[in-house]
């Protein structure tokens, strides 16, 4: 079984605040349990680089809700925690995407599931090789830890383990 899981990612402070939240609405949610949490990292921001470090970690749920429903669900989270959209890749309150639902191949103009840059984002696929190393990522038939080892060094260097004492240093 390949499993449910989402990625989170904020960088507007204060995000330790922004990931709790995020994991109290969901595990809230009346068809959503989180199962497993990956540790959180502290990681350079990818795309739009002009911008703060976010927090990213993964999350195993499980979930009566179809895929476009979880969308649904998630999308209401981020604006719970008040996401507005400006800068595409830019600065986020909170942002959770579906990156796996169990081994279906989704693409409509909404959702692509899996994620379509999960791959090559060590972001996601550090915290995710912590709960699934060995899980096959639909459509790609590699596993998350063959993903990881063809990542660049450069990418994985700038995933840190992150602790809520880190917070004193802020
Ligand atoms: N999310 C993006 C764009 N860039 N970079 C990092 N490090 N973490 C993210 O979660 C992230 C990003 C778009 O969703
Ligand atoms: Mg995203
Ligand atoms: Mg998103």
């Amino acid at each position: 079984m390949t499993g449910i899981f989402i990625a989170l990612g904020t960088n507007i402070e204060p995000r330790y605040e922004h990931l709790q939240e995020a994991l109290r609405l969901l595990d809230h949610h009346n068809d959503i349990s989180v199962e497993a949490r990956s540790p959180i990292y502290e990681t350079e921001p990818v795309g739009y680089t002009d911008q703060a470090h976010f927090l990213n970690m993964v999350v195993r749920i499980e979930t009566s809700l179809e895929p476009l429903e979880l969308l649904t669900a998630c999308q209401g989270i981020e604006q719970q925690l008040g996401r507005k959209r400006s800068i595409r890749f830019g600065p986020r309150t909170i942002d959770l995407d579906i990156i796996m639902y169990q081994d279906a191949i989704i693409q409509t103009d909404v959702l692509t599931v899996p994620h379509p840059r999960m791959h090559e984002r060590a972001f996601v696929l550090v915290p995710l090789k912590q709960l699934a190393p060995d899980v096959s990522v639909p459509g790609l038939d590699k596993t998350v830890k063959n993903l990881l080892e063809v990542c660049s060094d450069h990418e994985k260097k700038d995933v840190i383990r992150w602790n809520k004492t880190d917070l004193a240093d802020a």
